[in-house]
This record gives structure tokens, sequence and C-alpha cells, in this order.
């Protein structure tokens, strides 16, 4: 008799052998005595996806019967990159599936490169949010990723004559195994209309007579956690036309129109905003986010009603966070919902919405946050927009009580903002409506306390809370540094740090032993190798794998300082140039690597590319330097390209002026990697030091709290300069911007404006007061890497500090004191 037991897949290689044959013939369609690369991507992935859908069926269905809190983690923004090997691994069947696949006469790795990313976000946040989902996933939290299924992800970065331009990528044109289609999940989204008050059972009641409909159809990304059964789920949508708005266009007669106006539905969700710097009050924007908080919530209020009948009960089942503000329009249509839709009163609403949201902030300056213009809100969403000044008008009668009428904290306070273009504070009303507000990093939430929300921290001091970021280990180390996943296990004797971080920390018992040291620097040199090939690969340039690999590798910002960099290497490059024989001898050979993408829009950040690009040419051409000195600018850099640059880098630069970088992710994912740090006392980094201690990474710079003053005054109150010119900035310093400004590297106009930004006056993020001391920590790094013993054991010692930055941690954390949800672990 057939049990339901039978159904199940088998993991073993010969039983992968036959699914992915399967797969090439009836899902490839493909021969199965013929097929390449690709097709066996194609096919791997489908009988992996297989395997998936087993699990999240498992879990759901457990889920469903514990019925437990549940967290939603609603985000524009997920960088997940590539999934066959991070699945494989998790799934633990990696050496089964590269069995099955060796004796098909292929390579795991050679197949697992054909994966394109899915770059369905910026930066920082976005991949801070992938990371976090697998460790929910590990750490078996009942929770669900909502997000929007972009069709071009973010633009592929191309180089012409070392100007960047950006291309569309249409990640989805050959297909994506990874994704399963709910064609029959779908919800209506309503844009625009009007807005009616009506006698209901005596009651005045607002309606909302919407005038555009939107579908939206979800699409569901499997994620599994690793050592456990448990596969969560990341929903994506994506919009469709309305069957709805069909027949009234159809109606009307002109068939040619209405079937081109239904293609403008499809717009929504078509391309993600390539621009993490500034919100630019764009309709299709506010669309995207109206649409994804739309769709999330009629899913969620729909799994809730299944399970429950009593909206009390909501704050004990149901946990929404919000990762930034760009989901916080959630916060007005859960409102919506409990009062229009559920007609429950205003302040029973209220209370049960202060109860469930749950807030991060990913922005350091007030700046940066984001505000929505009230014309263009009241436009889209008329009924919202009376729902925010209603919340507005009881914070404000609150805040009266509480505060008096102090006029300019009232209007500093309000989630209004009046003005010349009037406006909704995103943050604010994510403040008030919040029972947590995180910040990223101790560094960040002291900011935000004194000063990007002084006033709310006055009010609410315990909103305020911190959660430093962590990153996953299971792909910064296992999946992207395979040799250093075994070394690490081989001394600890135990593979139990990939779902225990803090284990990593026994690696301080070896950091002595000359074998480890041995072995250390093999597995650095195997990933220099793969790392040094790629380049000559993207590049052409051939570097020696005995120069020390230096990188810096993040979106390219006037605050992280890139320019401080190339700066520093046309100095190394002057230097070598004045140098005799004799002491050239003494010289570290440095592989220098910068990458990152600007936005299309940010004009001096595309300069600081064309100025990398022109001194490396400079540089490289250069006979009489050969391979003391090289620059390269690795293009497109993406998720699986940090999986190669991270484990390959000797020192990794982290630059941002203090006080700008909220946390920071890349200075975690490259100390996983035994990557020495060369860095600001910024963001993480802070914590990064108190864990590992000061003298294993290579700090300088102004620290956070002597910025201002030398921001003003150009001199720090705390620590006057030493050798500046009279313009209070080292000569050093000067000499190199004449030679930019000079046409030293060529297109002398085109940097002009880019040498004008960092001139004494002007200097806001503070290059020439840094430059000395930058200058210093190079040369403190230089001098260690000669000894190295020494780098050895710092090396060492940067792995072994960094369990406390694993993404598990920053899960618990949130799990335990802001989400109040506990681990439902499916059982085997
Ligand atoms: C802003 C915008 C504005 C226009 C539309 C698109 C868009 C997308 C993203 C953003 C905000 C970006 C904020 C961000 O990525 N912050 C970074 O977050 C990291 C994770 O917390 C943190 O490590 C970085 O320091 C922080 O810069």
């Amino acid at each position: 008799m057939f049990s339901l037991m039978d159904g199940f897949l088998k993991n073993d290689p010969i039983s992968l052998q036959k699914d992915i044959l399967h797969h090439v013939e009836y899902t490839v369609a493909r021969s199965r005595f013929s097929f390449d690369d690709f097709e066996a991507y194609q096919a791997l992935s489908h009988t992996i996806r297989d395997r998936l859908i087993e699990r999240w069926h498992d879990t759901h269905i457990f889920f469903k019967r514990t019925k437990p809190k549940r967290l939603y983690f609603l985000s524009l923004e997920f960088l997940m990159g590539r999934s066959l090997s991070n699945s494989v691994i998790n799934l633990g069947i990696q050496d089964q599936c590269a069995e099955a696949l060796n004796q098909l006469g292929f390579e795991f790795e050679v197949v697992a490169e054909q994966e394109g990313d899915a770059a369905l976000g910026n930066g920082g946040l976005a991949r801070f949010s992938a990371c976090q989902m697998d460790s929910l996933a590990t750490l078996d939290y009942p929770a669900w990723g909502y997000g929007l299924r972009y069709e071009y992800g973010l633009f592929r970065q191309i180089i012409v004559d070392g100007f960047q331009h950006e291309q569309p990528d249409y990640w989805l044109n050959f297909g994506n195994p990874w994704e399963i289609a709910r064609i029959h999940v779908t919800y209506e989204v309503k844009f625009y209309g009007t807005v009616e008050e009506v006698e209901m059972n005596g009651d005045k009641q607002k309606i909302w007579i919407p005038g555009e409909t939107v579908e939206a159809v979800a699409y569901d990304n499997p994620i599994p956690g690793y050592g456990t059964r448990n596969t969560i789920n990341l929903r994506l949508w994506a919009a469709k036309p309305s069957s709805k708005f069909d027949l009234e266009a159809y109606n009307t007669g002109d068939y040619i129109n209405s079937v081109v106006n239904r293609q403008r539905a499809e717009t929504i969700s078509n391309v993600l905003y390539p621009d993490d710097r500034s919100h630019q009050g764009k309709e299709l924007r506010l669309k995207q986010q109206y649409f994804f908080v739309s769709a999330s919530l009629q899913d969620i209020m729909r799994r809730f009603k299944e399970e429950h009948t009593n909206f009390d009960e909501l704050p004990e089942k149901v946990a929404l966070h919000l990762n930034d503000t760009h989901p916080s329009l959630s916060i007005a249509e859960v409102m919506r919902m409990l009062v229009d839709e559920e007609h429950l009163n205003w302040n029973k609403a209220w209370d049960i919405v202060c109860k469930i949201f749950s807030f991060t902030t990913h922005t350091m300056v007030a700046e940066g946050l984001e505000k929505i213009p009230v014309d263009l809100l009241g436009s889209l969403l008329p009924r919202h927009l009376e729902i925010l000044y209603e919340i507005n008008h009881h914070f404000m009668e609150e805040l009266k009580e509480r505060i008096g009428l102090d006029y300019s904290r009232l209007s500093q306070m309000s989630i209004v903002e009046e003005g010349a273009v009037k406006s909704i504070r995103m943050a604010n009303l994510s403040i008030v409506c919040s029972h947590t507000v995180n910040g990223v990093s101790k560094l960040h939430l002291e900011t935000l306390k004194t000063k990007t929300f002084k006033d709310f921290y006055g009010l609410w001091p315990e909103k305020f809370q911190c959660k430093t970021n962590g990153v996953t280990q299971r792909r910064w180390i296992v999946v992207s540094n395979p040799s250093l996943r075994d070394l690490i296990s081989k001394w600890l004797g135990t593979e139990a740090w990939i779902r225990d971080p803090d284990i990593l920390s026994g690696l301080r018992d070896h950091v002595d032993n000359a074998d480890f040291h041995l072995e250390w620097k093999m597995v650095k040199r195997i990933n220099k190798m793969r790392l040094a090939e790629y380049i000559e690969a993207m590049s052409g340039v051939k570097v020696s794998l005995d120069a020390m690999f230096d990188v810096q590798v993040k979106r390219i910002h006037e605050y992280k300082r890139q320019l401080l960099n190339i700066f520093g290497i046309i100095h190394r490059y002057n230097c070598l140039k004045n140098m005799d024989k004799d002491s050239r001898r003494k010289v570290v050979p440095r592989v220098c690597i910068i990458g990152g993408k600007a936005a299309p829009g940010y004009e001096m950040a595309k300069k600081i590319i064309k100025l990398c690009h022109a001194v490396a040419e400079k540089i490289n051409n250069d006979t009489d330097i050969g391979d003391l000195l090289k620059l390269v600018f690795i293009p497109d850099y993406n998720v699986s390209v940090a999986e190669l640059v991270m484990p390959g880098a000797d020192l990794s630069q982290h630059l941002s002026t203090a006080g700008n970088e909220a946390s920071g992710t890349g200075n975690m994912k490259f100390l996983m990697n035994g990557c020495l740090l060369l860095a600001t006392e910024d963001g993480s980094t802070v914590e990064i030091i108190e864990e590992i201690g000061a003298d294993n990474l290579f700090l300088f710079g102004a620290k956070v709290d002597e910025v201002a003053d030398l921001r003003e005054n150009g001199v720090s109150n705390l620590a006057p300069l030493q050798n500046a010119s009279p313009l209070k900035v080292p000569l050093q310093f000067v000499r190199i911007l004449r030679m930019v400004r000079d046409g030293y590297f060529g297109h002398k106009d085109y940097f002009k404006t880019l040498c004008d930004s960092v001139e004494a006056a002007n200097d806001y993020y503070l290059l020439g007061t840094d430059f000395m001391s930058y200058l210093e920590a190079q040369a403190a790094a230089d001098k260690t890497f000669v000894n190295q013993e020494k780098w050895t054991r710092m090396s060492i010692l940067s792995v072994a500090g960094s369990g406390r930055f694993s993404s598990d941690r920053t899960i618990q954390d949130y799990a335990e004191s802001t989400w109040k949800i506990n681990p439902c672990r499916c059982p085997l």
C-alpha cells in the first residue's frame, strides 16, 4: 500500500541524479544525453526546489497547527544574490549534489556559477534583510518576509572608458526556478478616487470609493534554514491588470486602448528605484509602497482571520516589522482596515495598532528621512491621508498635555510638515505608532537619541533600542569560503559554529599554533588565487599573489570616502616614484581593489568612479612601478562578486566620516573572512573594536564627537592637527588635489567639481582633515604585513571575534525583546 511517507524525495546521490535527469528531460526539455552547464544548473535547481517545497509545506502545516505568534517582516528590498549553493548547504546535501553532478560529467562549482543574482535591492539595508531571513529560518522562528517582485532589479553597471553606464537587469529572462507563482493568491489593490460619508446603523462612516484597481499576484520564495527542516517564505508581489478593470474598459468599445491601458498596471512592480539617497516624491514610488503594503496586509489579515475571530488577539498573534519607513503606510492601512472595514472604533483600533508595529531605521541623518508630499498622497490615497491627519491630531493633543504649548517642539514632532511642500514625515509616523524604534548599532542609536529623534526620545525613552546588525555566517563563510569553513571546523573539532557562531571564539585557543598559522595562510592564498584570476579576466590586469590585496567594495557615496582611498593611492604612487631602488625593495606590494555602483543620478559618485579608472590607467601602465602598486576597479559589484572578493582580501577599508555610517555590514563580512580592517570609528566598527581590541585593526580619523567642531572651525578642540598647511590641511593632500585639478590624470574639466567638493572650505566629509591619520594607518598596515606572524594572529582573532556579528544574534535579540516570538521547530 502507498504510504504518505513514500512521497518524500531522497537525498542520496543516485536519487538526486535521477531527479536531475528527470528535470533535464521534462522541465528543461533537453535530451538527457546532451545538456550544457546552464541546463545542468536549471535541472539541479528544480531538483533542489522540489525538496524545498516539501519542507516548506511541512513547515507551514506545522505553523498552522500550532498557531504561534508570527512575525511579518515588511521590506521593499531584499538582496538575495544566488540561491543554489546556499540552498544545498542549508539542506545539508552539498556533497551528495556534487557527487551526483560529477557522475554526469559536471562540476558543482561550475554549475553554480551559471546562476544570476537576484538583486531586488540597493545596498546595506537590502542585503541585511536577506541575512535576517536566513537567520529567521535557521532559528526556527515563525516568520514571513514580504516584498516586491521587481522585474528589473538593481541596474547592471558597465564601464565604458572609465565611465559608469547603467543597463537594465532583466533578471527573469532566463527563468527563476527559486520562485513559485501562486496564480490563485491574488488581491485587489485600489488607488485614487474619493472619500464619502455615509450613515451606517445611525453612525456616520467614511468610505473610500477608489478609482483604479490593480491585482497583486503572490510569488513565493522558500528560505531554508540550516540544520532544521524549517523553511520559511519570502512572498513577493507582482502587479497584474485587474479583471474588474477589464470589464469596464472593454465596454467602452475601445479595445486596443483598453488593452494598452491594462499594461499600465504592471508598471507598478516593474523596476526597483536605484537611488538610496533621496526620496523624490515620485508617484510611482508611492504606488509601489502602497501596492506592497495593501497586498501584504490583506494576506496577513486573511491568515489571522482564518485562525481567530477577535481582533483583540491581533497583538498576541501578529508582529509587523517596518524595515525603514518604506512600508510605513502600513500603519494607516491597518487603521483603515480595522475602522472602515471591520468597524472597530478609532480608539480600540489605535490601541491594537500601537501594539503590533516595530520599526528599524537605517539612516543616520535627518535629511535622509522619507517625506511624502501631501498633495501626492491625497490624490493617490485620499482616505489614508485623512487617517494620517487624524492620527496626527490625536498625537498633537497628547503631546500638548505632556509638554504644553511649546510650538517649536510641537511642529518639529508633528507627523505633518508644514512649509513650501506640505508633507507627511514617515519617520515621525513610524515612531509614534511603533512600540519599539531600533537603531542598527550602538553609535547609531546614540545619534538617534541625542540628535535625529531627540524630542521623541525625551517623550518615550523606553521605545528606543539598539539591535546591532549582523550577517549570516552561512553565506559569508560557509558558501563563500569553503576552505576556511573546513579549516575552522577542523581546529574547533566541530561544525556547530554554523548554527552557534559564538563557538568561533574557540579559535583563540590556537592563535599561537604554528601549524594552524600555516594552514590559515594557505587558505588565504587559495582565495587570493581565485580573486586574482577573476581580476585578470575582468580587467586584464595581472596581479601578484605576494602583494597585499586591499579592498574597498560598497555603494559609491561621498560619505563613504572612496575618494580618500584614491588620494591615498596617488600618494603611494608619488612616494614610489620618488624612491631609490634600495628603498623600493622594502616596499610591500599592493593590489588596490575598488568596486561599487553609483546611483544613476549621483554625479559626484560617478566622477569618483571615473577618477579611479584614470588613476588606475596611469599607475598600471607605468612599467617603472610594476607589481609594487596596482589599482583595479571591479565592475558590477553585487552579492556574488562580494562572495569572491571578501575571502581573497587581506585588508578592507571602511572610511566613512565618523557619524555617517549607521552600521555597515561589509566590515562584518570581511571580519568573518579573516581580513583585517582599516577603518574609522564609525557605526558597528566601534563594536568590532570592543570585541577584538583596537590592536587588531587599523584605526584612523576624527572621532564622532570631533566631527562637528572640525566642520565648523576646521580644527578639533580635542586633537589639534599637526603637519598642516595654513588652511589646516596637510600639504600632501593639497599637492594631490592639485595634481588632479591640473589634469595629471586627464579630464581636467570633468574632475573640477569633484576637486571643489574637497577643497578646504567645502570639505564636508573631512577628507583633508583625516588624510594624515589615514596615511599613518596605511603605513601601520604595511609594517604589520611584513610581519606575517603578527598579521596572521590578527586575522585569526578577527574571525574568532566575529560571532557577535552574526545575524543570528541580531535576530534572537529582535525575537526576544521586540517581536516577542518563540521558535517553532517543525518536527523531522
Ligand atoms: C533610501 C531610498 C530612497 C529612495 C528610494 C530607494 C531607497 C532605498 C533605500 C534607501 C535607504 C537606504 C538606507 C540603507 O541602506 N542604509 C544602510 O543600512 C545598513 C543596514 O542597516 C547599514 O549597515 C548602513 O550603514 C546603512 O547605510
